[in-house]
């Protein structure tokens, strides 16, 4: 799982990568692609740590990728460094703008290069299919080449894969691909100091689907090097009731389709991140291999129980919403759990 930041230069990729990683990067030189991962906030973990006071305490972290790419293969850099990441922050510079229209065009211009890379690999892949008589086509290449035309009319129409309703199925047959604009993409829009993110307006006029979150960087980033008492009254002075980068980080996070379960103890308290919709033995994998092999049940209580039964285990199994999971069971978002196992 890795998200990747894409932008038109100087739109304040680095700057965003900084702030939601405490990652250096513009003084990595020479590197291609800094890596660095930003703790995704969440206030029922925050709470289970202040209940348990762990002697470690593991949050769920979300890992981004930066690249430095200049020049004229600026962008063959930025598609090889980011073929594999699972989602797109897509920084548009709001702060150089003039108007919403200005920003709008920007953000234009690089989607429209996904786009069309796209559309040469649904050219290339479909010329190729053309050339093989039906009946010598597998059963994936088949779903390909009866796919393919749909995913050109959406790209000649200047539109993103990732908005036709596609069945699980569909995209599973287009996994090897890579397209660029199937997978989810954020679109941040970083604007001036003093100015309101005019986010609703960008959003309506660019006709956008996607998720879209104002941020002034470069605010941000002064922020960060205050004390921590002094941030709290930065941000009251903006009237921001939590800094930006972090509605980021938990927008970026969430449009992975991951969900959190949590690990308690007073040796630690750890956010598992596993995709959604995954069944119990799969989950405990996530904490070790043998966990899923050994599966023998799960004992399950979800945060709202837990905490309405006081936030202790024995009260929560007193009260009788200690929950015996078996094999079959999917786990939500925010459950406690503890894996009984044998190896
Ligand atoms: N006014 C203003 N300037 C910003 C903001 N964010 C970034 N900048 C400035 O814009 C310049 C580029 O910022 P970077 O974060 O390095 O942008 P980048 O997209 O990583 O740039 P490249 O990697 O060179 O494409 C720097 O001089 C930043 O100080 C912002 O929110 N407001
Ligand atoms: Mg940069």
């Amino acid at each position: 799982m890795e998200l990747g930041i894409i932008g038109l230069p100087q739109s304040g990729k680095s700057t965003l990568f900084e702030i939601m990683t405490g990652t250096n990067s513009r003084d990595a030189f020479g590197e291609t692609c800094v890596r660095g991962q930003a703790v995704v906030p969440d206030e029922r973990f925050d709470n289970l740590v202040s209940i348990f006071h762990p002697a470690k305490v593991s949050p769920a972290r979300a890992p981004f990728v930066d690249v430095h790419a200049a020049g004229e293969k600026a962008w063959q850099t930025v598609r090889q460094s980011l073929a594999g990441v699972d989602g797109l922050l897509h920084v548009v510079d709001g702060f150089t703008a003039l108007d919403v229209q200005e920003m709008i065009k920007r953000w234009r211009q690089l989607e429209d290069e996904l786009i069309l890379s796209d559309l040469m690999v649904v050219e290339n892949r479909g010329e190729r299919l053309r050339k093989i008589p039906r009946k010598a086509l597998n059963p994936l290449e088949l779903l390909q080449a009866d796919l393919l035309p749909r995913l050109q009319e959406q790209l000649e129409g200047s539109r993103p894969l990732r908005e036709l309703d596609l069945a699980p199925e569909e995209t599973h047959a287009l996994r090897s691909f890579s397209f660029w604009t199937l997978r989810p993409e954020l679109v941040v829009l970083n604007t001036a100091e003093g100015d309101t993110p005019q986010v609703d307006e960008f959003r309506k006029k660019a006709g956008l689907k996607d998720p879209v979150i104002g941020i002034c960087g470069k605010l941000e980033a002064e922020m960060l090097e205050l004390p921590p008492e002094e941030q709290a009254d930065f941000l009251e002075a903006l009237g921001l009731a939590e800094p930006a980068f972090t509605r980021v980080i938990r927008a970026a996070f969430e449009m992975l389709g991951r969900i959190q379960y949590f690990t308690v103890g007073e040796d630690e308290v750890k956010s598992w991140v596993i995709p959604a919709e995954s069944r119990a033995p799969r989950a405990a994998a996530a904490i070790h291999k043998d966990f899923e092999r050994g599966f023998i049940k799960a004992e399950v209580v979800g945060y709202e129980d837990f905490v309405a039964c006081g936030g202790t285990l024995p009260a929560v199994k007193a009260a009788g919403r200690l929950r015996l999971e078996g094999k079959e069971y999917i786990v939500r978002d925010g459950d406690i759990v503890t894996f009984r196992f044998n190896v």
